[in-house]
């Protein structure tokens, strides 16, 4: 039998030597190639924490030591090495274990993460409530190099050197964000970059001393004595120390033999203290370790051969529509560039970043930042298009108020995976914003049902002087022709796709085209359901969705995100404003945290595909209010 089935629990590796942990690392890899390669998933950051995750299980004492890990991505071992082998096929599926730590799965997972750069604030604030209750055990955080380019980790470096609790942070240093990180800190913790930036550093300054007058030879020799401090001096340490932690490494983090005993010596350490672990992303499965980008999220893929089993062709998805369009429209207007926060890929930039390169900022995991940086562009005449996924938008909500809207700057946010995403779950669908952005004054938001109008809003955008956003959905988009030549949208106009008596749906976004196919389905019936895409979120089109309401008496609203606060919310409150009184039906997500599963399977779940808007609205017409929540509440 394999090392790993006979694990129990996370203690007995204790008891194992070196050489049998090994064994365990291969069988762990092995375990979580074939699982992704069947399920999908974030395969290159888990491959290159397998050492590190026993090397730490088998030095602490968990679950009562913590371990936080960042993003959450890479804790597949983790989870194999706390008793979810049995579970670990229903990786990211409907019903199965996360692709995150979940508190809820296991004691041993110490916090829910999905967004990065949470993992110090978490564990020095679990620290200080051990200290408060006089407890001993060990805090530690573990954080990627791309996850510390995020500002909150310097937040808790800094409250925790100042605060001197003992606390243990990992820095899992793989040179990788999803892309190649960047910023001048990835620079100063890069290993190469560091002897590389010493000699240059070194020689410049010596160039500088020789050519001060007069003195200038003195300083020089005063200089080269201090040489050997000077290396000391640039190095990652000097980072860490400054904020009050302690500096061990860089250690090799796939050598067990070494980075045990290591691990063991740091947790005899008093005080916060940084233990720089060097990991190759991917490590043991080659292709991932060639293309760590295209392993790090990755569908499935042919395990012997790494190659991934493309979806069958087909249209491009939206974000392929955003980032070609994107680019035809630079060429033609010198004010546009582009701001992406370590999404890359994700956010479909590549080719604009490659043509444009003076224009496209990649400004690390940092979404606030991004947010404040494209308004000061915005002060000096460019016309910054900020592309960020919904739910990390979240984050610089304050930056999109007050920086932006409040000074009513042009800048754009083209809100990529807005709706359901699917298996990453929870921490990253996107149904927050219409509600988060709706009550922004001068903000415009758009919600385009197809590519074409997304192309019309992406326009709209850079003409429209203030900020704007335009919220498209993950995966592939309709397959409709693109014009050669695209039309701006006029701002709060929608667009009525279908007459109707009995009802109208109000349908937002590319559930339009749901609502199309349940009008179709009803009218079979002998109902006859009128459809209109309102596209703006805000401002509404008064005019239009008045008279409809007005004319048929019965509305249905449909949206992909919450009800809370929401596009049916918007509708409620203007018929209120306007004195209509109409029989309104929401359609919506409810208001709770939506699961993991495939998207089909969330729409079918939550009635958002065109049997669940047909069977809603069939529901409502004979009477059955509860029908849109009811869909939910059921489950
Ligand atoms: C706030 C936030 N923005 C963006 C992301 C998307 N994201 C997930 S992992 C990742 C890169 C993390 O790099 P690193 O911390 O170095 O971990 P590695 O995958 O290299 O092990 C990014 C940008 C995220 N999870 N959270």
């Amino acid at each position: 039998m394999s090392l790993l089935k006979k694990l129990h629990s996370p203690e007995e590796l204790k008891s194992l030597s070196v050489k049998e942990l090994e064994v365990l690392a291969g069988e762990i890899r092995e375990k979580i190639i074939d699982t992704v390669s069947k399920t999908g998933g974030h395969l290159a950051s888990s491959l290159g924490v397998v050492e590190l995750s026993i090397a730490l299980h088998r030095v602490l004492n968990t679950p009562s030591d913590k371990i936080v890990w960042d993003v959450g991505h890479q804790a597949y071992a983790h989870k194999l090495l706390t008793g979810r082998l049995e579970r670990f096929d229903t990786l990211r599926q409907l019903g199965g274990i996360s692709g995150f730590p979940k508190r809820d799965e296991s004691p041993y997972d110490a916090f829910d993460v999905g967004h990065s750069s949470t993992s110090i604030s978490a564990a020095l604030g679990m620290a200080a409530a051990r200290d408060c209750s006089g407890g001993d055990e060990k805090m530690v955080a573990v954080i990627g190099d791309g996850s510390l380019t995020g500002g909150m980790a310097f937040e808790a470096l800094n409250q925790a050197g100042d605060q001197n609790k003992n606390l243990i942070v990992i820095l899992n240093d793989n040179e990788m964000s999803i892309s190649p990180n960047v910023g001048a800190l990835s620079s100063l913790i890069n290993r190469k970059m560091t002897s590389e930036l010493v000699v240059r550093l070194k020689k410049e300054a010596e160039n500088f001393l020789s050519h001060v007058p007069r003195i200038g030879k003195d300083l020089l020799k005063v200089a080269r004595k201090a040489e050997g401090s000077l290396k000391g001096f640039f190095t990652p340490g000097m980072l860490f120390e400054a904020f009050g932690f302690d500096y061990v490494g860089p250690l090799n983090g796939h050598r067990l033999e070494t980075l045990i005993p290591a691990l063991e010596n740091v947790t005899h350490l008093e005080g916060p203290v940084l233990v720089h672990v060097l990991t190759r992303k991917g490590k043991g499965f080659e292709p991932a370790e060639k293309h760590p980008s295209q392993f790090h999220g990755v569908g499935p893929f042919d395990k012997e051969t790494g190659k991934v089993r493309a979806s069958k062709g087909g249209p491009s998805s939206f974000t392929g529509v955003f980032g070609s369009t994107l680019s035809t429209m630079a060429e033609k207007d010198e004010r546009i560039v582009a701001i992406t926060a370590a999404m890359l890929e994700g956010t479909g930039l590549k080719d604009f970043s490659k043509r444009f390169p003076q224009r496209f900022f990649d400004v690390g995991i940092a979404e606030q930042h991004a947010v404040t940086f494209a308004a000061g562009l915005a002060c000096q005449g460019m016309r910054p298009v900020v592309a960020l996924y919904s739910t990390f938008l979240q984050r610089a909500y304050d930056n999109v108020v007050h920086d932006v809207a409040l000074q009513r700057l042009p800048v754009t946010f083209a809100i990529d995976r807005g709706g359901l995403v699917g298996a990453d779950g929870p921490t990253h669908h996107g149904v927050f914003d219409y509600s988060y952005l709706r009550h922004i004054p001068n903000m415009v938001v758009i919600a385009p049902r197809d590519e074409v109008e997304l192309q019309r809003a992406m326009l709209t955008g850079t003409l429209h002087d203030g900020p704007l956003a335009y919220r498209y959905p993950r995966g592939k988009s309709l397959g409709l022709t693109l014009p050669d030549s695209v039309e701006p949208l006029s701002i709060g106009k929608g667009s009525k796709l279908r007459d109707g008596n009995d009802a109208v749906i109000f349908a937002l976004g590319v559930v339009c085209h749901e609502a199309l196919m349940a009008a179709d389905m009803l009218s079979g019936e002998g109902v006859s359901v009128g459809v209109v895409d309102p596209r703006f979120l805000k401002p509404l089109d008064r005019e239009l969705l008045v008279s409809e309401a007005k004319r048929t008496g019965t509305v249905i609203t449909v949206e992909e995100n919450v009800r809370q606060g929401g596009f049916g919310s918007a509708v409620l409150e203007m018929l209120a404003d306007e004195g209509v009184s109409a029989r309104i039906l929401r359609i919506g997500l409810p208001d709770r945290f939506i699961e993991q599963g495939t998207q089909q399977q969330l729409y079918a779940r939550y009635g958002l595909d065109a049997e669940g808007v047909a069977a809603s609205v069939r529901n409502f017409l004979n009477g059955d209010r509860s029908s849109a929540s009811s869909v939910a509440s059921s489950i």
